[in-house]
């Protein structure tokens, strides 16, 4: 077996953006060592202070949906180890076990009041391999009043948070993660 086929770096990003607004941006993801952390390298533009939370939400978006972030399309926070999320703390203040492994904004800190946001953060609890990999879902920046502690984000038994986004304004945008294996 030719070993230097397994020396590939599993690199992951964000397609087209979907929702109203000038807001704009990518997020990177590459993990260089299966096992190993997640590099997460966020590069959003013209939030307008409008954004709050982000997440990977479960689903991948459904391409020529006429509501491509509903909650019938890609479900809600990705949230494989069943965490419960009121037993989280704010954003950007507990340890990355702490929160949803799909909760960005949770682990990170969230968008509030930004315009432009520029970041790179380790995650050890973001995997773009094996059953909880992020690859093929969808991630969503919410509007500031669509955070993970809005009343409809605190079920797990229900789809959360994009039910919130159409009936409530709750979104910047949305994008679809796109696999891409770099040698
Ligand atoms: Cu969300």
């Amino acid at each position: 077996m030719d070993k230097t086929a397994l020396l590939v770096t599993p690199k992951a990003r964000l397609g087209t953006w979907f929702g109203p607004g000038t807001s704009n941006g990518q997020i990177w993801f590459s993990q260089s060592v299966p096992q190993g952390p997640t590099t997460v390298n966020v590069s959003l533009t013209g939030l307008n202070s409008l954004a709050g939370g982000y997440h990977v939400h479960v689903l991948p978006i459904t391409s020529g949906s006429t509501h491509p972030c509903s909650d019938a399309n890609i479900l809600g926070h990705f949230n494989p180890l069943n965490w419960k999320v009121t037993d989280s703390p704010g954003p950007g203040i507990g340890s990355l076990d702490q929160y949803e492994v799909g909760d960005i904004g949770g682990k990170f800190g969230i968008l509030t009041g930004r315009n432009d946001y520029q970041a790179v953060f380790l995650d050890t609890n973001l995997p773009l391999m094996g059953p909880y990999s992020i690859v093929r879902r969808s991630v969503v920046v919410h509007y500031t009043n669509g955070s993970r502690y809005n009343v409809c984000s605190v079920s797990t038994n229900t789809l959360f948070c994009c039910c919130c986004f159409y009936n409530s304004g709750d979104t910047c945008g949305i994008f679809a993660i796109v696999e891409s294996i770099v040698h």
